[in-house]
């Protein structure tokens, strides 16, 4: 296994030829990812980097994925998820389920800097929020409850599928080789209210190894927790794999385990390694992620493992349960 897994990673490597790298999902990475070079030149850490690029994203209202503008769960609160982590020390914070406030990365990261700590979830991760400053707001935009409305009155299940996704997760890498990341998200629209996914657990939604890179996920996340799926990334690696190799590799892993179809699995990875390498890997044809370095900032086609269209960005639109 590991043989063919050296074999392999020849093939798969694309090098970024400065620092600090950020590499994040779907297109909407692209100006995440540049905020996070601006927040670097300007003297911020890697972990400040990471922060304000997944900020942006948050405050985006046209994404109904993240932050402000989100889906709401069945009962029509916007609950967040979002979690953070810092290669040295291997230090985290996560917040789950937490409504009314806007950039929960950013309570992530008091929860890791600021309490002995990982995870805080619903009314306690808000009560905690409040207390460090954050200020309350409803997050259900208008449009959003428009819809959520009509989902409702048409009696429509909980989608999991292509058209259910847009969560960001920003990795990034430091002239000094130290790596941190981020992942943030409103989860599937109109799920259960308390349903959490993969996003905001370490190991599933993102994972940073400051010895190896970091990984993150978007998509259905019931389809990643179930297999440590950013660990997983990670972990091939460490093996020698190329980050798009072990993205692919993941997938195939999980499909095997899973016994469904590749394309019934809607989800995705990217990743990079302590090398700079970067690549991403996604079950169906079309999954965008963004990389961004001094000089070069692009939007870039992963690896696809089958020809099911990835689905619209921006759509998470109510479509048949697929779970
Ligand atoms: C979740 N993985 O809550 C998230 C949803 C997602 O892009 O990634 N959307 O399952």
């Amino acid at each position: 296994m590991a043989k063919s897994v050296q074999s392999n990673a020849q093939s798969h490597s694309k090098v970024a030829s400065g620092r600090p790298v950020f590499v994040s999902t779907w297109g909407f990475g692209k100006p995440a990812n540049e905020a996070s070079l601006r927040t670097h030149q300007e003297g911020g850490s890697i972990l400040d980097a990471v922060e304000a690029g997944i900020r942006l994203t948050e405050a985006d209202e046209s994404n109904a994925s993240v932050g402000f503008g989100g889906k709401p769960a069945a009962n029509g609160k916007v609950q967040l998820d979002a979690c953070i982590m810092y290669g040295p020390g291997a230090k985290a914070g996560s917040v789950g389920g937490i409504e009314d406030i806007k950039h929960p990365i950013s309570v992530a990261r008091a929860v890791m800097e600021k309490t002995p700590h990982v995870m805080l979830v619903g009314q306690g991760a808000k009560a905690f929020a409040l207390e460090q400053g954050f200020a309350a707001e409803n997050l259900l935009t208008a449009k959003q409850r428009k819809e959520w409305r009509e989902w409702r009155r048409e009696k429509r299940k909980m989608e999991a599928g292509e058209n259910n996704h847009d969560t960001i997760a920003l990795v990034g890498i430091d002239a000094d080789g130290t790596l941190a990341g981020g992942c943030s998200t409103s989860g599937l629209a109109y799920k259960i209210p308390g349903r959490v996914g993969d996003s905001p657990i370490l190991g599933s939604g993102l994972y940073v190894d400051n010895e190896i890179g970091a990984a993150g996920a978007t998509g259905v996340g019931e389809n990643v927790m179930r297999f440590c799926g950013s660990f997983m990334v990670v972990e091939y690696m460490r093996q020698g794999l190329s980050p798009e190799e072990a993205c692919a590799e993941t997938i195939r892993r999980i499909a095997r385990l899973d016994g469904r179809p590749i394309e019934d699995l809607h989800i995705n990875f990217i990743a990079v390694d302590k090398k700079g390498r970067f690549g991403a890997a996604g079950t169906g044809d079309g999954f965008p992620y963004a990389v961004t370095y001094p000089g070069y900032s692009e939007v870039l086609q992963s690896k696809a493992l089958s020809k099911k269209a990835i689905g619209i960005e921006g759509g998470n639109a109510p479509i048949e349960d697929q779970q």
